[in-house]
């Protein structure tokens, strides 16, 4: 079936992010890129469930760029969390967001308009 070979895809990208050093010491969380998107862009932020390394960021990532309006995507696995910035003209549905994240393995626990909110600190 489809979905296991896909699942040993992952696997094989998660093992590969923990053995290899180049790709783990990259693992600082990706900054806003300013002026690179369209300035209509505005965020939404998807609150993710079983990203566990960088491959996991990777594959999150390429599924929700591929999406057609989506002009940047921001992937944390730390966070598990992702920032999709989209051109309201676009109308990019949350359904879709979600099918993509659920098309590269992993689950969309919400959706939220807007930038994350700043953590607090305890
Ligand atoms: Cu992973």
């Amino acid at each position: 079936m489809k979905i296991n070979n896909l699942s040993r895809a992952l696997v094989a990208a998660c093992s590969l992010a923990l053995t290899a050093p180049v790709f783990a010491q990259s693992s600082k969380p990706s900054p806003k890129v300013a002026g690179k998107r369209d300035a209509c862009a505005v965020a939404m932020t998807l609150t993710l469930k079983g990203l566990h390394c960088e491959g996991c960021e990777m594959t999150v990532k390429e599924s929700l760029s591929a999406i057609k309006g989506v002009e940047e995507v921001s992937v944390s696995a730390k966070k598990q969390q992702a920032v999709v910035w989209v051109c309201p003209d676009k109308n990019v549905k949350q359904d879709t967001l979600k099918a993509a994240v659920k098309k590269a393995g992993y689950n969309v626990v919400k959706i939220e308009k807007g930038e994350p909110k700043p953590e607090k600190k305890s």
